[in-house]
């Protein structure tokens, strides 16, 4: 059975009062919190496993070795990968997101080519392939979205001809929380001998993904908005892609030989093999530990049960904030397109002062672009508030946020 109130028990911070008021944690889009099983386990690492990776042959070192090829293979399961050759760790889904764009862009686009982006991504899926157009010369194309911040489907079949080789979207939005039809949208791609990399930063945490249904090409996610610490995420890529890609990042780890050779007084270089070929340096090891770790915690609940709660909460608050006079909810309400995101405007107020009066009751919301500034201005929005949910919120802390909110109205 799945138990929120179960669940609050292994989150420490859920306990803490913040300005005399219970925590409540509406800002899971940015970062979820953890609970003690990844803390312990990253405690644990570094009292009794500590040491550097694929290098020395001492005990310590294979212990160390062995935990961190785990965490790639618990990993690869999660997401239905094949191997953990297909399982790439990064910083996060930025990180994910530039490996794509320098590893497999730097070499394969140019001039007359098309990337398509949404105008729903996060800047993380924008940012990297405008900075990479300028250096090759090729177009980065937006896709419209509709009133209610879901896909223009129409405009996206519009948009791909010969000349996109990419298509880069976000699996779920981080402003409205809409649900992008991935499969769809990937078999579109294939059709135009394009490839399709998928944002996974807002759906991995929170539904069920098996990147073999998707067919998507790439998926990129972040550790920390799926209980696992920050500085750790994921670059899936299909094998037979990630073989004939050429590293980003060049260093340790990541090479099989480095030659010398004193004739013509340079190296002859060879890579490694997948994934370290794209790991160079000392990785995150404790932060795989910690993903592990989150990753086994999450499975062990279920993502449809995490998926099916989140839901319901979403459209409970949805349905509250109806009787707050002054609330304006965006995006869609159905709960079969969308999850676990509510955006929302107080009339009369700025987002940030809103966030902030908030916080004195104890409700952490964000506030601002939430790095997504192209889809505000396409929903002609200054700024958003936004309460994102994840497995431990619960019906009394929407009670409590809608009850919070009708007070501010009233004292209007
Ligand atoms: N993509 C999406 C859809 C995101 O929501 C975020 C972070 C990122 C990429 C970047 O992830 P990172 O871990 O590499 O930083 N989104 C948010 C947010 O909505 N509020 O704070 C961070």
């Amino acid at each position: 059975m799945f138990d929120p109130y179960k669940i609050r028990e292994d989150f420490p911070i859920l306990k803490r009062k913040i300005n005399n008021h219970p925590l409540i944690y509406f800002d899971n889009a940015a970062t979820s919190q953890k609970p003690k099983q990844v803390i312990e386990a990253i405690k644990e690492y570094y009292e009794l496993h500590n040491a550097n990776v694929h290098r020395a042959v001492h005990t310590l070192s294979l212990e160390a070795t062995e935990l961190y090829e785990s965490a790639h293979e618990e990993t690869a399961k999660f997401i239905g990968a094949e191997s953990i050759e297909e399982i790439i760790f990064t910083k996060g889904t930025t990180e994910a997101i530039n490996t794509v764009a320098y590893s497999w862009g730097l070499r394969n686009l140019k001039k007359g080519d098309e990337v398509l982006v949404t105008l729903m991504e996060h800047h993380s899926n924008i940012v990297p392939w405008e900075i990479l157009s300028k250096i090759k010369g090729f177009k980065v194309r937006y896709i419209d979205v509709n009133k209610d911040g879901t896909l223009n489907q129409q405009a996206l079949e519009e948009a791909l001809s010969p000349k996109v080789k990419m298509v880069c979207v976000t699996h779920v939005s981080n402003v409205t929380g809409v649900i992008n039809d991935v499969r769809h949208i990937a078999k579109l791609a294939h059709e135009n001998n394009a490839l399709i990399l998928v944002d996974g930063a807002q759906s991995v945490p929170h539904i069920p993904i098996n990147v073999k249904e998707l067919d998507c090409d790439f998926l990129a996610f972040s550790g920390h908005k799926m209980l696992g610490p920050t500085g750790i995420g994921v670059l899936y890529g299909k094998r037979e892609i990630l073989e004939k890609m050429e590293p980003f990042h060049g260093g340790g780890e990541m090479i099989r030989e480095v030659s010398y050779n004193p004739k013509n007084q340079s190296c002859k270089i060879t890579w490694n093999d997948l994934p370290w070929k794209f790991e160079a340096g000392t990785p995150n090891i404790c932060g795989g530990v910690g993903l592990m770790s989150a990753i086994k915690y999450l499975k062990n609940l279920g993502m449809d049960n995490a998926k099916a709660h989140e839901c319901a909460l979403t459209e409970y608050t949805i349905k509250r904030l109806q009787e707050c006079e002054k609330v304006r909810v965006y995006g869609p309400k159905d709960t079969k397109v969308k999850c676990g995101i509510v955006p929302f405007n107080l009339e009369g107020f700025d987002s940030h002062d809103l966030a902030l009066l908030l916080d004195t009751y104890g409700i952490m919301i964000r506030s601002g672009f939430h790095c997504a500034q192209p889809l505000h201005q396409r929903l002609e929005l200054k700024s958003s508030a936004r309460a994102s949910f994840y497995i431990y919120n619960t019906k009394e802390e929407i009670d409590k946020f809608v009850e919070v909110l009708k007070e501010i109205e009233k004292s209007l």
